[in-house]
């Protein structure tokens, strides 16, 4: 179904297209051809009936039931063009029981970083929140935020951009032995000793908006690649990260593939103070390795990680 339902709207995006030779190009009837093009209708695309057959005058549809059309993943979509922070909607519905969903917007009033820092989020970006609700203890919660980085950091090449994940949670374009944010993650959840509850994982792409509106060190998709259809990338993400989550064990290994961090001189800052060294490994729940100045190696579960210059 979502394989007929992509095929049509890639075929409609080459031009205006015949019903009848659709239905031959695709192997189904001219009645499905014509019940998909009115369910595109209906996910927001805009498809005219001219003489030539179909035409889609507009793919750039981005909304709730556009980004539903042709996913590869079982999540609803609930979309605002404007709210405070996504991941406040999504606790909310989390609280209520939801699951599975995806709150989209296109800008956010009050975006909000980890540790109450603020997060610039202005229309155009991709802003996103997942209620998740697996049945995981709290210790495996950091594989959900490291898969949401491998999501986002896949979606974000496969649009053409040089993008790397700085641990924990940071995706980046390195540039001249530094780098800049283009991506941030915000996990949260709720749960018992032993069990999670909910888990909301807010997902801050630099998308189509120009670095200069950002705070400093900030880039986008735009500068680095061009404008993206946001619905894609938001499809992108939302399979891998289904994919991800699927097969917790393949997180890391995923995550190592695009790791910036690793082999780099570090400085975490944890709660209980710095530690400074070489980033060697990241353990199977996710914990950054440090291998200090005086050759001790050190675990850290969770902390800002800064790359610096080799000593
Ligand atoms: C993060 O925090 O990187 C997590 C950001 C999560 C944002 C998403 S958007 C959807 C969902 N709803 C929300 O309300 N939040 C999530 P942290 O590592 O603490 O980084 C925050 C710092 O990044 C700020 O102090 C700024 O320096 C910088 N920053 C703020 N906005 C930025 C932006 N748009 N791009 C790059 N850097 C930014």
């Amino acid at each position: 179904m979502n394989d007929t339902r992509r095929a049509i709207l890639e075929a409609l995006a080459d031009g205006p297209v015949a019903g009848p030779a659709l239905a031959a190009d695709l192997g189904v009837s001219r009645a499905a051809v014509w019940k998909h093009v009115e369910a595109l209708r209906e996910a927001d695309f805009e498809v005219e009936s001219g003489a030539d057959g179909y035409e889609l005058v507009d793919a750039t549809a981005y909304s709730a039931p556009a980004i539903e059309f042709g996913l590869d993943a079982p999540f609803s979509v609930e979309f605002h063009e404007s709210i405070g922070s996504t991941n406040d909607r999504a606790r909310e519905l989390a609280a209520d029981g939801a699951a599975d969903v995806a709150v989209v917007a296109d800008e956010q009033t009050g975006g909000r970083g980890r540790l109450d820092r603020e997060w610039a989020a202005p229309s155009g970006g991709v802003w996103l929140s997942l209620v998740c609700r697996p049945a995981v203890p709290p210790a495996d919660a950091p594989l959900y935020t490291l898969a949401a980085a491998v999501a986002t950091a896949r979606a974000a090449r496969e649009a053409g951009v040089d993008a790397r994940i700085k641990w924990p949670n940071d995706v980046i374009v390195p540039e001249d032995g530094d780098y800049r944010k283009l991506a941030g993650i915000l996990t949260e959840m709720e749960g018992e000793t032993d069990r999670v509850e909910w888990l909301v994982v807010g997902v801050g792409v630099n998308a189509n908006l120009d670095p200069d509106g950002l705070p400093d060190g900030a880039t986008s998709v735009r500068a680095e690649a061009g404008d993206v259809d946001r619905r894609r990338f938001v499809q992108r993400l939302l399979a891998e990260f289904h994919r991800l989550r699927a097969d917790l064990d393949g997180v890391v290994p995923a995550w190592r593939d695009l790791a910036a961090t690793l082999g780099r001189r570090v400085r975490v800052e944890r709660a209980d103070g710095a530690v400074v060294g070489t980033a060697v490994d990241v353990t199977e729940s996710g914990a950054l390795v440090v291998e200090t100045d005086e050759n001790e190696r050190v675990t850290v579960a969770a902390g800002d990680c800064e790359h610096l210059r080799p000593a």
